[in-house]
């Protein structure tokens, strides 16, 4: 598979890098626009916003990082924003204040395709570069998405796995993160036309929503496997939701019965592969992901690109990358993890 490239095996180890720099930085968190988030980056004029979800996911912390080893090299400084919990409009507020402060750019992962839009479009009239990442808004609410897969690829990945872990038959579930999501819902309309498609043996019992909140995630999936006894297996799209499921698995007389895949980080997901809970899950790496949004900022920032199909860009360690369909910049394709690979990975 093309991710078992160089490249990512490179960037695994740098990711490892920067989040041990991160943490001895003392990266912070928090709630209210007014609090300081976590900061960094080389110094410089460019000033980025970044604006995860919600804060305390271990994989924005590794998008974090990349952005963080972005500025340092482009010669900028980045500080993270955020909500605590991923709900429609919590990123208004952090979007207003960065607006106010004159920040030259917003990289943000949206929790609404449409809530955050009216901020963002005053951020935009203020001259602010605005680039989504991982979770995209309304096209009109943004310069560019950087995207980290193609919605297609993502969902294949995923229904390919939960085929191979159940024998391509029997009843299935989604834990998907917050019900507006953008990134999971279009992942998972396209893994229902895929099911559809080419699984007609597969049953998908309901999609159900941890928020990709620890507990709630870990509460569904109790409730799930009480609801429905027949079930062979989950697919959770979410880092949060699949760890969270797997630590309800492994402890349940369901560990070994009831399959479980979608994307997670290797980190969090290792003991669950080793002690046999999970077989196999997939996700690219978030840290390039963050290093190419803060390099796709910096380039409409400095005006090498608008934005328009066709503008290329050189993003650092990863390239050169150009703007495609729908001022979308594509990162790659998912990557599979399983027990004989996992021990490679460090985010
Ligand atoms: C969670 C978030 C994020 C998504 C990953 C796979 O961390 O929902 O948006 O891309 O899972």
């Amino acid at each position: 598979m093309k991710w078992k490239s160089k490249r990512f095996a490179a960037t695994a180890a740098l990711a490892l890098t920067a989040s041990l720099a991160l943490v001895g930085c003392g990266s912070g968190s928090s709630s209210s626009p007014s609090a300081g988030g976590s900061s960094g980056g080389g110094g410089g004029d460019l000033t980025v916003t970044l604006i995860p979800k919600n804060l305390g996911n271990p994989y924005f912390d590794t998008s974090e990082a990349g952005v963080k080893k972005a500025m340092s090299a482009i010669g900028g400084s980045y500080t993270q924003v955020g909500p605590q919990e991923a709900t429609p409009d919590g990123q208004v507020p952090f979007i207003n204040t960065a607006t106010q402060q004159g920040t030259k750019a917003i990289i943000i992962s949206s929790d609404d395709p449409s809530a955050p839009c009216d901020a963002l479009k005053q951020a935009m009239s203020a001259g602010i570069k605005v680039v989504t990442f991982d979770s995209d808004t309304n096209p009109d609410c943004r310069d560019v998405f950087v995207n980290q897969a193609t919605a297609e690829g993502i969902a294949k990945v995923q229904v390919d796995m939960i085929a191979q872990d159940i024998g391509d038959s029997g009843e299935i579930a989604i834990l998907s993160a917050a019900a507006n999501a953008t990134n999971q819902n279009a992942w998972i309309a396209t893994m229902k036309k895929e099911l559809a498609a080419s699984h007609p043996n597969i049953k998908l019992d309901a999609v159900v929503y941890g928020n990709d909140d620890d507990q709630t995630s870990f509460d569904k999936t109790s409730a799930l496997l009480q609801q429905y006894p027949n079930l062979k297996g989950i697919v959770s799209p979410t880092t949060v939701g699949i760890a969270a499921a797997a630590r309800y698995l492994s402890k349940s007389d369901a560990k070994g019965k009831v399959a479980l895949t979608g994307l997670g980080t290797p980190n969090q997901m290792r003991p669950y592969v080793k002690d046999g809970t999970v077989k196999q899950f997939a996700l690219w790496n978030p840290e390039d992901l963050g290093y190419l949004a803060a390099y796709t900022a910096s380039a409409l920032v400095d005006g090498t690109i608008t934005g328009a199909e066709g503008d290329s860009f050189d993003a650092g360690t990863l390239g050169t990358y150009k703007v495609g369909a729908d001022n979308t910049v594509l990162l790659g394709k998912p990557f599979v993890f399983n027990k004989s690979n996992i021990d490679q990975f460090n985010f």
